[in-house]
């Protein structure tokens, strides 16, 4: 197991476009692993491959209280998401203490595969859609802050430059 390290924002290969996994191997079960044990020491509830620098599908998720009900996703797909809009205050482990309201769809379908290689579809409200779409949009080369203003994403680039300059 190896605790792997978070990219911020504004590095660019963040905005790296994730491929597919072809295969389901130990490789990227190994990945899964790690990325686990980078999520819950974060802490986060949840981690998508392009925040370590690998720019494959995979994404993990737990959003149980106990930190035991761990979620994994490989080459994820929306099926279907509703018409229906919700605004949450969101945050991400890539953008350091920046939390903001991003509106989304509040309920989807995701398609993808687990550990085994298996598909299975899923419903997610409430928390665990945002989360898997938050997670989606990291895979396609998209940080939350990119759905704020203008004004306000200049201002998050020049605090987390700010934050970098000091090595907070
Ligand atoms: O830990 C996280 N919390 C969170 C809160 C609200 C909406 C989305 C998230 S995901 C985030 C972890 C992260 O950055 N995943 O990419
Ligand atoms: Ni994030």
């Amino acid at each position: 197991m190896a605790k792997l390290d978070i990219l911020t924002y504004p590095d660019p290969r963040l905005h790296t476009v994730a491929k597919p996994v072809a295969e389901v191997d130990d490789r990227i079960r190994q990945l899964v692993k790690d990325m686990a044990e980078t999520m819950y020491e974060a802490p986060g509830i949840g981690l998508a491959a392009t925040q370590v620098n690998v720019h494959e599908q995979v994404v993990v998720i737990d959003i149980s209280e106990t930190r035991d009900e761990l979620q994994v996703f490989i080459n994820p797909e929306i099926v279907w998401a509703s018409e229906n809009r919700k605004v949450w205050e969101e945050g991400c482990l890539s953008v350091p203490e920046v939390y903001d309201r991003v509106e989304r769809p509040d309920r989807v379908r995701v398609r993808a595969l687990n550990e085994k290689g298996e598909t299975f579809e899923l419903d997610a409200d409430d928390l665990l859609a945002v989360c898997i779409q938050h997670e989606m949009d990291h895979l396609r080369g998209k940080v939350f802050v990119e759905y704020l203003s203008p004004l306000k994403q200049n201002r998050i680039k020049s605090k987390l430059h700010k934050r970098e300059r000091v090595r907070m």
